[in-house]
């Protein structure tokens, strides 16, 4: 008995462990100026122009964000480090009122390459208080950066948008 025991429990674990292997990237979190010890990377400008930065805010991911007034040409990056390959799922963490940008998009620049990929956009105005999905994309192994343009692709020209965490 014991023994069916353990092969079923070995059986278990090799499925669970394909299932791992054929999803890839598993989910990483990078916050908006991350601390160096969570593997994620802050440049000395992982943005341009004047995104503000904004503390104490009880909402947001680590109670603080990044906001910019919409303006063409600005962005906003969050360096994920080294990411493995394989499909995985951009999460956008948006908790504040204050970002209004109707079209926020979403892009993923690979290491070594100089074109980003466009994943997806988002409301910021309409989403939900927390996570929401932006897009799927299949990655290669290597650093990876996730990049915001803090343009208004709707058209507006009076709305702010936010950078808070993302998971990739
Ligand atoms: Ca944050």
């Amino acid at each position: 008995m014991k023994r069916y025991l353990s092969l079923g429990l070995a059986f278990s674990l090799a499925i669970v462990g394909n299932f791992t292997l054929t999803e890839g990237a598993s989910a990483k979190v990078c916050d908006n100026d991350p601390l160096r010890s969570s593997g994620c990377t802050h440049a000395y400008r992982s943005y341009n122009s004047s995104w503000d930065y904004e503390s104490n805010q009880s909402g947001s991911y680590n109670k603080d964000h990044r906001i910019i007034r919409q303006e063409e040409a600005s962005w906003y990056e969050w360096g994920m480090g080294d990411l493995p390959s394989g499909r995985a799922t951009l999460e956008v963490y948006l908790a504040h009122a204050d970002f209004t940008n109707r079209q926020a998009r979403y892009y993923v620049l690979h290491e070594g390459l100089s074109t980003e990929e466009y994943v997806g956009n988002v409301n910021q105005y309409s989403a939900r208080s927390g996570w929401n999905e932006v897009g799927t994309i299949r990655l290669d192994a290597g650093r990876v950066w996730v990049i915001l343009d803090g343009s208004d692709w709707s058209g507006r020209t009076n709305t702010y948008t936010g950078a808070d965490a993302v998971s990739l």
